[in-house]
Formats: C-alpha cells, sequence, structure tokens
C-alpha cells in the first residue's frame, strides 16, 4: 500500500499539553510516526511516498483565510510578545463576552482555541501545512487509480473546525482529503471516523453540506472530549440534514458493543453510496490507550480493516489519534492489513 508520509511532522513536537489541570508530556509526540511507519512497513509493504506541495488552495478550501493567516503567523507573533515557550491561549470569548476585535496574540490564541491542550511551536504550521499536503497527495493518487492509500501524518485533524484549533488538531485533514476527492470529481465523498474522540471539526465543516457524509463512532461526549459536541441529535441542517452520523458509546464499550455501532455505521454507508470514503484513522479504541477508556483488541482493528475492504470503495485512510507507542503500529497495521485481505 502507498503510505504518504509527513517527513516534516516533527517540527511540531510541544513541551507540554493541559491535562484536567495539570501540564503533561504531550501525549502527542513525534515518536507515534516513526512506530507506525516501522510498523506498516512490514504489514502492508509500504511503499513510502513524499507529499506534492498542491500550495494553499485545497487548505483555503476547507479553512477560513483569517484562521489561516492567525495560524501561520501564530509563532511569529507569540515570540515577538517575548515569549520562548509553547503558545497557548488563557482567555476566551465565551457566551456574554461582546467579542470585540483585540490584537494581543493571547487573545487571538483564545478566538481560535476550542481547547487548551494544543500548543503552538515554532515548527508547527510547518508541520500541519505538510500534513496537509500529505492527505492531498494520497486523495489525488486514489481518486486517480483507485487504489487505497494512507495519509501518516501529524499533527491530527478531526477536532479542527473551519476557524478553530484544539484537541491536538490545526488543519482538518480528513476534511481537506474528502473535499480533495469532490474537487477532482467525486459527486459524494463518506468520511467514517474510527477515532475514540467525536469528529467535531469535519461534522461542523460538512454540517450544511449534502455531498460529504460524516460518521462518528466515539465515547460519549457527556463524559469526554469534546464535551459540548458529538451527540446523537446532531443530524446536519439545511441541504446537509441527514448528513452527519452520530453514534456515542458508553465508557467501557468492547468490540461487543463498539461492532454494533460499527455496523450501523456501515450501513449508513452503503445506503448513501459514495463514490469514495475517508477514514479518519484514530486507534486510541484500543484497551492499552491511557487517555481513552475503549476495550477494543488488535484483532478487532484488524477486523474493522476488512469490513472496510468489502465496500468496495476507493479509500483515503487518515492519520488521526492513537498514542500507547506498544501497541499503536500494532493496530494501524491490523487495520490496513485486512482492508487488503479483503478489499
Ligand atoms: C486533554 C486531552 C483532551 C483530549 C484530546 C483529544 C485528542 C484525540 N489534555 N483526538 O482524537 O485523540
Ligand atoms: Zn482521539
Amino acid at each position: 500500500m502507498r503510505v504518504f508520509f509527513n517527513s516534516r511532522h516533527d517540527a511540531h513536537e510541544g513541551n507540554g499539553e493541559m491535562h484536567h489541570g495539570r501540564l503533561i508530556p504531550c501525549f502527542e509526540n513525534s515518536r507515534r510516526m516513526a512506530i507506525i511507519r516501522d510498523a506498516v512497513a512490514h504489514a502492508v509493504q509500504a511503499q513510502l511516498v513524499d507529499p506534492i506541495d498542491h500550495g494553499m488552495a485545497p487548505i483555503a478550501a476547507i479553512h477560513d483565510a483569517d484562521y489561516l493567516a492567525f495560524l501561520e503567523k501564530a509563532w511569529a507573533d507569540w515570540s515577538a510578545a517575548g515569549n520562548k515557550h509553547d503558545a497557548f491561549p488563557y482567555v476566551w470569548p465565551t457566551a456574554g463576552f461582546s467579542g470585540g476585535h483585540p490584537a494581543h496574540i493571547s487573545a487571538r490564541l483564545g478566538q481560535y482555541a476550542i481547547s487548551s491542550d494544543t500548543p503552538i511551536t515554532a515548527g508547527t504550521w510547518k508541520a500541519a501545512y505538510w500534513g496537509a499536503q500529505t492527505v492531498v497527495s494520497a486523495a489525488d493518487a486514489v481518486w486517480n487509480d483507485g487504489e487505497a492509500s494512507f495519509a501518516l501524518t501529524r499533527p491530527p485533524g478531526h477536532h479542527a473546525h473551519a476557524n478553530r484549533y484544539g484537541g491536538y488538531c490545526f488543519l482538518n485533514n480528513s476534511a481537506i482529503a474528502a473535499q480533495q476527492m469532490i474537487t477532482k470529481g467525486a459527486k459524494k465523498v463518506a468520511i467514517l471516523d474510527v477515532d475514540y474522540h467525536h469528529g467535531n471539526g469535519t461534522q461542523d465543516i460538512f454540517y450544511v453540506r449534502a455531498d460529504v457524509l460524516t460518521v462518528s463512532i466515539h465515547a460519549d461526549p457527556k463524559h469526554q472530549f469534546p464535551f459540548f459536541m458529538g451527540y446523537e441529535n446532531e443530524t446536519g441542517r439545511l441541504d446537509g440534514q441527514g448528513a452527519n452520523l452520530n453514534i456515542p458509546l458508553p465508557g467501557g464499550s468492547n468490540f461487543d458493543r463498539w461492532g454494533l455501532g460499527f455496523a450501523k455505521a456501515m450501513q449508513k454507508i452503503v445506503t448513501w453510496q459514495p463514490d469514495a470514503l475517508v477514514i479518519a484513522l484514530g486507534v486510541d479504541a484500543h484497551e492499552a490507550e491511557t487517555l481513552c477508556d475503549f476495550k477494543l483488541q488488535t484483532d478487532d482493528f484488524n477486523r474493522v480493516g476488512q469490513m472496510i475492504g468489502r465496500l468496495g470503495l476507493k479509500t483515503v485512510f487518515v492519520m488521526e489519534g492513537g498514542y500507547a507507542h506498544d501497541v499503536i503500529g500494532l493496530n494501524v497495521a491490523a487495520v490496513l492489513g485486512g482492508y487488503l485481505d479483503e478489499a
């Protein structure tokens, strides 16, 4: 399988993240990529491919111009304000504030952030920009010849909105991949998000659109990030009515429970008949993931890959979450291997 690899991913390496009131080392770190790359190299005879630079157009097709301008210059503004450590917001324009247009970088970080867990560093833009190029290159390849590709990149993307970052995400890679195939001629694309967390950014980006189906299986937001989105009653709006499906599951869910949700997701995709499929491939639903509390096992990920393969759709896999260094490589390889066995 072609593995489009973001070799600039390590330009983004945060010193820490806020985790329930404590500053701890970042779960989302650069070691993840080498581990996954090495695991898939053997398991799926990965041909590593360097992304081609497609410039800003495919990114600007998803994200707002003011947000992109902010993100590209955030570190420069932060360091011009005298800071050497990672950039974090500390105040947000929450309900009841009149808003205004504050110029201070700390205010602008709060304006564009959904959460306090996501450091911006000197190389964040570079890593995220090349991550987007990685998924655009993978999407082009799949659309052109029909063979599946894996976009192996970090930072992840599914929490990023058109004008918001957070949950370790800056540019919504899965959304950019889906849009790229639409731009190239696909009429309908489905995004299936199997990450443990709800894909709030992806949902929001396509919420009023009829041409992109968004489906997410995730931990009940009543008890898990992103908390304020991901509920069952969020089904799309206007033209997008019926083109969003949330499948929240209780904490502790094992594959018996998770598999029921997955079957529901598969049914929706089959009925919807997309021209192509993007898998937002987080593997943090595994039992060893300490940030999460689902109980999937590596064999379960293999079954997931097999069932995706049986759909017979043009498929782009996009890396999202998964942090347990001892199992992430195995779990990604299990999904891709299962896919290849059945596709
Ligand atoms: C707070 C941790 C919040 C969870 C961020 C979600 C990351 C993820 N310190 N998204 O899919 O895996
Ligand atoms: Zn996740």
